[in-house]
């Protein structure tokens, strides 16, 4: 396993760096025929939706032909996110309000499942539209891997993440649930995963032939439940990783974080419910005592926390005519 594990990160791992030749990236798209999209997912991120959009949208649309589309995947922020998204002429779209026959969830991986069915490329990218110190990189990094080797279908980023804590910034000191609940868990019931050095980054991508067959978790488990599906339809091989540098974003509060925690946990039980195929977890908890604390007095409040997925994109009706009409009139007839 060591072995295994050892062979896919000095194979696997990429650098950023090595795609930064723009021109030959486009170069090596139009050879494959392929088109690649961008969506972002947002709620309330007025302070940094501008610049991150502005700045990969100059560098990957107007100098290079990189991407062949870029869309904002709201839900509902109530601040200027998507005032701001539509000035820049990008489409905006709420979640709430795409495929409304099957409901809105709430959550990051809702939204996420969601652009599957609004954008139209054959490689789809995701990047948080919290990243403070944009690049045009944190786009470009995770397309290379795909464009260079057509085994790979999945590529995740990586970086140092900094704590800022008032002033003070730690260079590490990010990514506590990585480390302290993301990290340990894979590396316990899905030791080949132990190498991939970010599991929950927001920057990643892949091929929407591939994406198109995985559950997603509507909720922050998204990425968990991505990163196991993937290994387990696609193997190990099909997974890249590439280091897109430092990442600054606005660090949440540690309660936050707690809750992030409880549904990392829970879809990794999800998962492995399926993978040993009974409900091994039938009376899990579904709620979460949180401690607050408030002049000099401690009290519980409890949150619901459910995590739930969505069923592939392939199975949806849908879905299939918009993306696949031609080629099953083509059957049938
Ligand atoms: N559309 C949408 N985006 C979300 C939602 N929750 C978070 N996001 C976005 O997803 C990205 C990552 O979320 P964030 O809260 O920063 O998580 P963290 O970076 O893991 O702490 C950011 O761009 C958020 O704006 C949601 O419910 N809907
Ligand atoms: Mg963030």
């Amino acid at each position: 396993m060591s072995i295994l594990v050892d062979k896919w990160f000095a194979e696997n791992t990429f650098h950023a760096s090595e795609f930064d030749h723009i021109a030959d990236l486009v170069r090596l798209k139009e050879e494959q025929g392929l088109t690649i999209s961008l969506a972002l997912p947002a709620l309330n991120e007025e302070e940094t939706v501008g610049n991150v959009i502005g700045t990969i949208r100059k560098s990957l649309v107007e100098k290079y032909p990189l991407l062949d589309e870029i869309v904002l995947m709201d839900s509902n922020s109530t601040d200027r996110t998507r005032e701001i998204a539509e000035s820049l002429g990008i489409p905006v779209y709420i979640h709430q309000q795409v495929l409304p026959q099957y409901g809105a969830r709430e959550g990051k991986g809702e939204a996420l499942w969601k652009s599957l069915y609004v954008t139209s490329s054959d490689i789809i990218i995701w990047i948080d539209s919290d990243i403070v110190n944009i690049h045009p990189r944190f786009v470009y990094g995770v397309v290379g891997p795909l464009l260079l080797n057509k085994n790979i279908h999945f590529v995740k980023g990586f970086y140092q993440r900094p704590l800022k804590t008032g002033r003070r910034v730690q260079s590490t000191g990010g990514g506590r649930v990585t480390e302290l609940t993301a990290r340990p868990l894979l590396n316990l019931f899905y030791p080949e995963l132990s190498g991939v050095i970010q599991p929950l980054s927001g920057e990643y991508g892949g091929r929407r032939k591939v994406l198109e067959t995985l559950t997603f978790f509507t909720g922050y488990g998204v990425e968990t439940g991505l990163l196991i599906d993937v290994f387990e339809k696609f193997g190990l091989s099909a997974i890249a990783q590439v280091d897109l540098l430092e990442r600054i974003h606005h660090n949440q509060s540690l309660t936050a974080l707690s809750k992030m925690s409880f549904v990392i946990i829970q879809a990794v039980l999800k998962k492995l419910e399926e993978r040993f195929k009974q409900p091994l977890f039938e009376d899990i908890n579904r709620s979460m005592k949180i401690v607050q604390y408030e002049g000099g007095n401690y009290y519980l409040e409890v949150k619901e926390i459910i995590e739930q997925d969505r069923p592939p994109m392939i199975t949806l009706p849908e879905y299939r005519a918009k993306f696949y009409l031609n080629k099953e009139t083509e059957i049938t007839g």
